[in-house]
């Protein structure tokens, strides 16, 4: 039986950088998540008996949320809805879902890379039928809906239960309720040469994934240690927990510190890797080295041919405004196209939908192709793992190698979290009311060419976004980037990026903070961040 319930409108709804983000006490306030999901459920496109995608990373309210978002679709005219067992599947397993099913679209449970548990952070997005991530059309338009929504529709029965693999009914809707793991591992099997790696793994390779505690567990124990023989035990923090074990599913140099530490040990393992809390980002680490994100892509743009599933070669390269241009590089010397989008994914889908792009990337430890329309962490460890195992070299050699053929793009990203709204908006507001006089400006040695506010037409469609960050470029190619992030849930965290290049390969083994140290005094004069802020250093450097 259907219920319509009678509802008010928050005002505070609108989907930031990847879908709607906030602490788990703020959804639990009444009708929070029912307003978003038929607001969702109100705006986007989905043929009558439309198949649905709902699937999460098993942090704290994920079952809520999902078993919800079940009783609201059926009562919403969905045929079906394909439920990952016990609520989980990761983003790209949730994307991949949508494209082999054909489903209109999906709903993704997570807050990412953010901590959880009953005072963590919690989050829903929407995902459409190509798998990706909505673009700002349908975001918006959600958030328009989220403003005037004054009734939703739920069956009255319960939801189905999650821990059962195989169909059943909820009112005139079917709830097929499926492995998380095993479409997705077939897609990588497709994809990269497994008896390669197998091989090098029985051969003495020896690796380390750190699951987090977050939904890549399953993922990685299926894969590395069942389907690719690595010994048990490669996995660690492997089984997805709703708080994390109290940690914070971010893979970078703080919160992956233990993987680190093992992996610059000179006994420790040959190759490191870590995923997020849901699955779509990645680190990597080789033995005494660890990769950056943007390093990352452009390695594996110019080796992506070494796997099956990419011999032909790629078509071509995009990635976020603020990622290095190392990518740039592989992109000019190998002839191919590059594109330079806003931060987020979504940016992403047409280019690869067009068949413009083949392999895509972003500073934010996310990699990912157009086998799927999301960033996928457990993809960028296998295709890693394909090249070591094609090229039989080390991660330090095939990054020395990189930077002698192509030069390096020397990177860092400075995040100052949690700091007051005010001052963040007001140092943007500086930086954007001196862009025009900043040309020509000279600091100690730099020379500004070029300062703007990124904006993006779309090639695709012609869409504009305006307002994605300050840039300021100065001759010779170096830059600093200001851009406030879209996916805080507390007061506004300020991220500023910094990036120089360097030819000459005697020069390629300096420390980054060395390299840049001139661009990070720069960084502190111009943006005044000090001043604005209040802070003395970075939270977190990157
Ligand atoms: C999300 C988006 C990414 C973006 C990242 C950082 O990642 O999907 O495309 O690069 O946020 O965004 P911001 O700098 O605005 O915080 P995830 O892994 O959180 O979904």
């Amino acid at each position: 039986m259907i219920e319509t319930v009678a509802t008010t409108p928050y005002d505070d709804q609108k989907p930031g950088t990847s879908g709607l983000r906030k602490k788990v006490p703020h959804f639990q306030q009444p009708h929070y998540a029912q307003n978003f999901i038929q607001s969702l459920f109100d705006v986007v496109e989905r043929p009558a008996d439309a198949a649905l995608v709902i699937g999460g990373d098993g942090r704290f309210f994920n079952r809520e949320v999902i078993e919800l978002a079940i009783r609201m679709a059926a009562a919403n005219g969905y045929g079906r809805v394909i439920v990952g067992q016990d609520g989980i599947l990761s983003t790209p397993a949730a994307s991949n879902l949508i494209r082999k099913r054909q489903a209109s679209g999906g709903i993704v449970l997570s807050a990412s890379h953010n901590p959880g548990g009953p005072d963590g952070d919690f989050g829903i997005k929407y995902n459409i039928s190509n798998g990706g991530p909505a673009p700002e059309k349908i975001t918006e338009a959600t958030y328009r809906r989220t403003k005037e929504i004054t009734e939703y529709k739920i069956v009255c029965e319960p939801a189905p239960d999650l821990s059962k693999i195989g169909e059943t009914r909820l009112g005139d809707m079917v709830v097929e309720i499926v492995d998380p793991v095993a479409d997705y591992a077939e897609l990588m099997q497709a994809l990269f040469d497994f008896p390669a790696i197998k091989a090098m793994l029985a051969g003495g390779f020896r690796m380390r994934f750190d699951a987090m505690h977050a939904v890549t567990g399953p993922y990685a124990k299926a894969i590395f240690e069942g389907l690719l023989g690595a010994p048990a035990g490669t996995v660690v923090n492997g089984t997805p927990l709703p708080d994390f074990g109290g940690g914070h599913p971010d893979p970078n140099a703080v919160y992956a510190k233990d993987l680190i530490d093992h992996l610059m040990a000179p006994d420790g393992p040959d190759f490191g890797a870590a995923s997020d809390g849901d699955g779509d980002r990645n680190l990597i680490v080789g033995r005494g080295i660890v990769v950056s994100p943007s390093d990352s892509l452009a390695v594996l743009a110019a080796n992506a041919h070494l796997a099956p599933g990419y011999a032909k070669g790629i078509a071509g390269i995009a990635r976020s405004m603020p990622t290095s241009q190392a990518a740039d590089r592989v992109a000019q010397k190998r002839g191919l196209g590059i594109y330079e989008t806003p931060t987020g994914w979504k940016f992403f889908g047409n280019l690869l939908d067009a068949g413009k792009v083949t392999i895509c990337g972003e500073e934010s430890a996310g990699t990912g192709s157009d086998h799927v329309r999301e960033k996928d962490g457990v993809w960028a460890v296998l295709l890693w793992l394909n090249i070591l195992a094609a090229t039989g070299k080390s991660v330090k050699d095939i990054l020395a190698e990189h930077w002698r053929e192509f030069g390096r793009n020397y990177y860092q990203r400075h995040d100052y979290e949690e700091v007051e709204s005010k001052g963040a908006n007001s140092l943007m507001d500086s930086l954007r009311d001196r862009l025009a006089s900043m040309s020509g400006q000279r600091f100690g040695t730099l020379v500004v060419s070029e300062a703007d506010d990124f904006s993006y037409k779309d090639p695709v469609d012609g869409s504009i976004s305006t307002g994605q960050g300050v840039r300021i470029v100065f001759s010779g190619g170096s830059r600093i980037v200001f851009r406030l992030s879209g996916t805080g849930t507390k007061g506004a965290t300020l991220r500023v990026y910094i990036e120089r290049f360097e030819g000459h390969a005697d020069l390629h083994d300096l420390p980054p903070a060395e390299a840049l140290k001139e661009l990070i005094e720069t960084a502190e004069a111009v943006g005044e961040i000090r001043k604005w802020t209040g802070r003395e250093a970075p939270d977190v450097i990157t």
